[in-house]
């Protein structure tokens, strides 16, 4: 009898062999697809997410977990598909222009994955413009804004200017050198310290949380 709470700890400890089966088991058995999702994938990330929050856990772990959540998302996604199963919402994500730095953006788009959102990665050096077209024809609840350089932090008033005219999309900042008081002042929606707290605070301006 396939069990979630093992999918979840296989999750945790990276083994993405083990996840991948035990999620094809799972479906096999007829289990639910929302619940092996939620109570199983989900779950398991949900717990490195707030253990990387709190330093229990470091970059590394985090980027083993996400590799076994991708294994076991290529088995349920087909299953998730026929079964209707509709993602949180979608969050566009990137690193502004004229910034390469991606590892921390990574992290971020792999927690909203983990949480269950669709997430269209843009990569790094994005336009503001680019942000806006892919919001649009992503129709997007999320932009998040990564920026690992002061000198690329202006980048992001750039975006939210232009997003706004858009209307309806919740933009949230962040990055080592970003602050709630730079989102105060460029009027982002939102900053979050990291990869953890940004999902948290998505889910909370799209009133999911
Ligand atoms: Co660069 N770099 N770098 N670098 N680099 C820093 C950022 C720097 C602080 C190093 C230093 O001088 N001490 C410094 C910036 C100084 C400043 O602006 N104040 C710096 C510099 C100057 C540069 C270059 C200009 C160096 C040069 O060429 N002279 C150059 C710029 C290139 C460019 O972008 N145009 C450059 C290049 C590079 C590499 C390419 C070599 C490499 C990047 C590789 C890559 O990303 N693929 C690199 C690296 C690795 C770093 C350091 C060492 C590590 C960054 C990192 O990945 N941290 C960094 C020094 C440091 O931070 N100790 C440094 C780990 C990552 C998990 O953390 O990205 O902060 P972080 O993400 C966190 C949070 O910030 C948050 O969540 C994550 C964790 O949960 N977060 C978000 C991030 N984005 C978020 C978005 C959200 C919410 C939370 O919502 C949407």
């Amino acid at each position: 009898m396939a069990d979630l709470d093992q999918i979840s700890e296989m999750l945790q400890k990276g083994k993405a062999k083990e996840v991948e089966r035990l999620v094809g088991e799972a479906l096999v058995e007829g289990l639910n697809v929302k619940e092996i999702l939620e109570k199983g994938l989900i779950a398991g990330m949900g717990i490195i997410g707030e253990k990387f929050k709190n330093n229990q856990v470091y970059v590394p772990e985090v980027l083993i977990a996400a590799r076994a959540m991708n294994k076991g998302m290529t088995i349920l996604e087909p299953a998730m598909v026929k079964a209707g199963v509709e993602p949180l919402g979608t969050v566009v994500i990137g690193t502004v222009s004229g910034d390469l730095h991606d590892i921390g953006k990574n992290l971020v788009c792999m927690m909203f994955k983990g949480a269950g959102f669709k997430v269209v990665d843009l990569g790094t050096d994005v336009s503001p413009e680019k942000f806006a077209a892919a919001a649009k024809e992503n129709r997007a609840c999320l932009v998040g804004l990564s920026a690992l350089l002061t000198t690329t932090m202006p980048a992001m008033k750039d975006c939210v200017d232009l997003l706004k005219t858009q209307g309806g999309v919740k933009v949230i900042i962040g990055g080592a050198p970003v602050t709630q008081a730079y989102a105060d002042e460029i009027g982002a929606n939102g900053y979050s310290p990291d990869a953890a707290s940004a999902v948290e605070l998505g889910k909370k301006l799209i009133g999911a949380a």
